[in-house]
């Protein structure tokens, strides 16, 4: 099953672009810097760029254990879409959209946004009336989103199974139609270049491996397996990782990890035109650009740091698949993945400040961090900035697990978290 690596692939596309490579590959660390960030993934790489960009501040590293883009960055099956129940989600993921919308301009980089679409379905009585909360409460905040029939949706996707017969009727479905897809590792190269030519240091295969802290407590650097690295401020955006390193800061974090995963098929030609999600069924769906269907499963049942998911729930989700997808029961599989995701009690990222002086932390996307990379990257480097929150970052906070202004989002994705 498991054919190809993905990431030998990703490894050797990155080679070949060997001019962009020098540029980031593994400068000697600097011994103090003014921000070091732990992961080079998108929101890693992002808040970089935008630390540059937008606050003037260059003397910045980004720092990873293994290569850019290799985390979930990489791995994941490049939904975008906003249409979450709550304000403050509707905030941070609708201000991820409109930068996504010109990403591709701004790092002259073609991140491939196609917003195409984003069909939820719906199975059920409770399927409709929570899908419909979802759209009256978007539509409040100026999220685009709209109940259509289920006609309508087999309308829009053909191949989709209406019969009233089936194992998972439709009965409806919420439609946004600003969601969509992008070309994951394609965020974090456009990123890493553009934050590189600013003068950014991104230094792969640098684990870290402790976090220093002054005589005051404050935050004064890391211990890497390249040697100790000084920073005024440090930035945790590690998905999957994040208790572990916060905790040789001594800060206890809210999270579980959990194994993610996805496949794709063998490419055919276009016949999805759109993502097409079910929450009941934990299934989603959409075909990328190459013709490859990307599919989607649901979290582990239980925690662990494998990149590997387990056999029976990704059996489950391509039976769903078949189930509402009959036309593609003959597909074959070309290759399937996972990744680590950290998950927070309310299933809402922490963006925000540490009881630690100088020492940030970015973390709890859970299954869904991908569409918000622009977003969170943009506001976590105004934290970082100005020791304070971004106003549309300010409810992502730590102190929500203990005073209770949670931000529940359990049923806003369509994958089991
Ligand atoms: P990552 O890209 O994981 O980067 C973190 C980096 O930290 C890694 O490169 C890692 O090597 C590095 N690191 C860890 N420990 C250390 C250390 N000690 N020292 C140095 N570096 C370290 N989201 C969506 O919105 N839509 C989707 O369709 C979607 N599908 C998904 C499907 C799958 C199978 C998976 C696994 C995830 C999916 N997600 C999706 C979630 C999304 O991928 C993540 O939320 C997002 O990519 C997180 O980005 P990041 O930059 O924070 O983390
Ligand atoms: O958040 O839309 C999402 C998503 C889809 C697959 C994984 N996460």
């Amino acid at each position: 099953m498991r054919k190809y690596s993905v990431f030998a692939l990703a490894r050797e596309a990155m080679r070949s672009h060997s001019g962009w490579q020098k540029q980031w590959d593994n400068p000697e660390p600097r011994t103090q810097y003014d921000v070091i960030i732990i992961g080079a993934g998108g929101h890693g790489l992002g808040t970089a760029y935008y630390l540059a960009k937008e606050h003037g501040i260059t003397n910045v590293a980004v720092l990873d254990k293994g290569w850019i883009g290799g985390g979930n960055t990489g791995r994941n099956t490049t939904i975008i879409r906003s249409n979450y129940l709550y304000d403050e989600s509707a905030g941070i993921y609708n201000h991820a959209i409109n930068l996504w919308e010109d990403l591709s301009k701004e790092l002259n980089y073609n991140v491939m946004f196609s917003q195409r679409g984003v069909m939820m379905l719906a199975h059920n009585v409770h399927d409709v009336q929570s899908l419909k909360r979802h759209v009256h409460a978007n539509r409040l905040n100026g999220v685009d989103n709209k109940w259509i029939t289920a006609n309508a949706a087999k309308e829009i996707c053909p191949p989709l199974n209406i019969s009233r017969t089936s194992r998972y009727p439709v009965v409806g479905a919420a439609l946004q139609k600003k969601g969509g897809t992008a070309r994951h590792d394609a965020v974090a190269w456009g990123y890493a270049r553009a934050a590189s030519a600013m003068g950014v240091h991104i230094i792969q295969n640098c684990e870290v491996t402790g976090i220093n802290r002054n005589t005051d407590g404050s935050v004064s650097g890391v211990e890497t397996n390249r040697g100790t690295i000084g920073a005024m401020k440090v930035g945790v955006v590690a998905a999957g990782h994040t208790s572990s390193l916060m905790d040789m800061a001594g800060v206890r974090m809210p999270l579980e990890s959990y194994p993610l995963q996805a496949c794709v098929s063998e490419p055919i030609k276009p016949i999805i035109p759109c993502v097409v999600m079910s929450n009941s069924v934990h299934a989603y769906i959409s075909q990328s650009d190459k013709g490859e269907l990307v599919i989607g499963a649901g979290t582990d049942q239980y925690t662990s740091y494998s990149q590997t998911g387990s056999l029976h729930i990704l059996t489950h989700t391509l039976d769903a698949i078949c189930e509402m997808f009959p036309i593609f029961t003959r597909m074959k599989m070309l290759r399937s993945w996972g990744g680590i995701v950290d998950v927070t009690p309310d299933r809402s990222p922490v963006v925000a400040k540490t009881p630690i002086s100088g020492l940030f932390v970015n973390c709890g996307w859970g299954t869904g961090g991908f569409k918000a990379t622009p977003g969170s990257a943009n506001v976590f480097a105004h934290t970082i900035a100005h020791n304070q929150p971004h106003k549309i970052n300010e409810g992502f906070n730590l102190e929500r697990f203990s005073n209770g202004r949670l931000i529940d989002e359990a049923a806003a994705a369509a994958v089991a978290h």
